[in-house]
């Protein structure tokens, strides 16, 4: 969008400049490209510094050496367009959303296999040192030597990063044991930020058994803190606001991109940093390809229309689905398939609660709830069972990632937040439909956090049928 946007304006300012100076400009940008390959975007909220730390102290408690994260240096991407995210595990413990820094977490006192003379903070923060000249292309970046960085960050003592190396030495004659988030991809070598951090791990502490922390990290970040709570509701509540505007809209003749276009700007305009994932809006045909994001379709008279746009708020993303007729009104087969991906849902929600799991089998299983709800109602053309054209899972925990780590077939605990979303597609019918909210597991059962936004057909229809009508008695421009 912002490469439409830079192209637009170079565009109107060509008018007005004369050519040395298009080139001056071009060569600045070439300048300012180098030196700032990624913008950092402060987030609009965060949890308290409390809550990371204590989400800290709980992850060292019961291991018996250093934890190091490396967290992501801004270079992992090249593109002018890339927005800084920092890594979310590391983000997780601390909260920290600027680029180059790095975490130690010693283990309690007791846990470690030789005497030594370490008597300092056991929960390390360390950050790039002050570069002003950087600071004039970037602004402000926390740093070491900033006054009060300690409350600032929640860390009893934060160091420079040039001192990261020779801290790890030092541990390495006091620990046999390291741990990190190790690539879990092995197969494949892992994503390229975590194995620089292993490869940088084994150099730096070449005596050390290296140890995988990230399932530790995941069990914690299963259960929403309040705050984080709080954080997902917000990018639910932007989310909702989006589908109702995109069902006020919609209309045969709209280009799918428009309707993304409008969510987009609704999730921005409501404090959003950035989208939770890529927008699908999908028409007719395209409404069966699940992630279906090239948007590049008119909507026609009888379309069916799947719109899976979900806003990210501070971090967290939240994951929303709703399918709509582009004309407004339902045609009969619609609503039939409608209603049995409608009726799966709501039979998956009354079961949840703490216990029950998204498993493939067993009798504890939503899923299975789903799946037989859409296997005994309604045929395709050929008289079959439409269970075959359920093709993905019920739903996933959602997070600071739209797809947080979490296994499916672990029983759900009070405080998890996660997706229910059947879907039914049947291609040869350009008939794909798909509904998709956002709960929370509570102690009695759970809640549903997108209440607000109506899944019947009934509301729809009256929905975009007001919001027509409105459009019609609008003077035409
Ligand atoms: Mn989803």
């Amino acid at each position: 969008m912002s490469g439409r946007l830079r192209t637009g304006l170079t565009f109107g300012w060509s008018s007005v400049l004369a050519p040395f100076a298009l080139r001056f400009l071009a060569i600045l940008a070439l300048i300012l490209c180098a030196l700032s390959p990624a913008a950092a975007q402060q987030r609009r909220d965060r949890e308290p510094n409390s809550v990371y730390a204590e989400r800290r102290s709980k992850l060292a408690s019961n291991i018996d050496g250093p934890i190091i994260l490396l967290g992501y240096t801004g270079r992992e991407e090249e593109s002018e367009t890339y927005i800084f995210a920092q890594d979310e595990n590391f983000y997780y413990l601390t909260g920290h959303n600027e680029e180059e820094a790095a975490l130690i977490l010693l283990p309690p006192d007791g846990n470690k296999a030789r005497d030594d003379d370490w008597t300092g903070p056991r929960q390390i923060l360390f950050l790039p040192p002050k570069d002003p000249r950087r600071e004039k292309w970037n602004g402000q970046r926390m740093s070491p030597s900033d006054p009060g960085i300690e409350q600032r960050t929640g860390f009893a003592l934060v160091k420079p990063m040039p001192e990261l190396r020779a801290t790890v030495e030092k541990l390495a004659k006091i620990y046999p044991t390291f741990y990190t988030v190790l690539p879990y991809q092995k197969e494949m070598g892992g994503y390229p930020h975590e194995k620089e951090t292993e490869d940088w791990l084994k150099q730096a502490a070449p005596s050390a058994a290296i140890k995988d922390i990230r399932s530790s990290i995941a069990d914690l970040r299963l259960i929403k803190s309040p705050t984080e709570l709080a954080l997902l509701r917000q990018a639910i509540d932007l989310s909702l606001d989006a589908q109702f505007e995109a069902m006020k809209m919609m209309r045969p003749g709209l280009w799918e991109y428009q309707v993304a276009a409008k969510m987009v700007e609704v999730h921005a305009m409501g404090g959003s940093e950035a989208e939770a994932y890529a927008p699908i809006v999908g028409a007719g045909p395209n409404s069966t390809a699940l992630h279906y994001d090239k948007l590049s379709r008119k909507m026609e008279e009888g379309d069916i229309v799947v719109m899976d746009v979900g806003a990210q708020y501070s971090g967290y993303a939240a994951d929303i689905t709703r399918t709509i007729p582009a004309n407004g009104k339902f045609t009969p087969r619609q609503r039939e398939i409608y209603e049995i991906v409608l009726g799966a849902q709501n039979a998956a929600i009354q079961a949840l609660k703490p216990g029950m799991d998204m498993c493939h089998k067993g009798d504890k299983s939503v899923y299975k709830i789903a799946y037989d709800y859409i296997n005994t109602h309604g045929k395709d053309q050929h008289g079959k069972p439409l269970g075959q054209y359920f093709i993905h899972g019920l739903g996933h925990s959602i997070g600071l990632n739209v797809h947080d780590p979490g296994d499916l077939c672990r029983p759900f605990m009070p405080g998890t937040v996660l997706t229910i979303e059947p879907g039914i597609y049947i291609p040869e019918e350009n008939l794909g439909v798909r509904i998709e909210d956002d709960l929370l597991i509570t102690e009695a059962g759970y809640e549903l956090l997108s209440q607000r936004l109506p899944r019947s057909v009934d509301e729809i229809e009256k929905i975009m049928a007001d919001a027509a009508q409105r459009r019609s008695a609008e003077p035409k421009q």
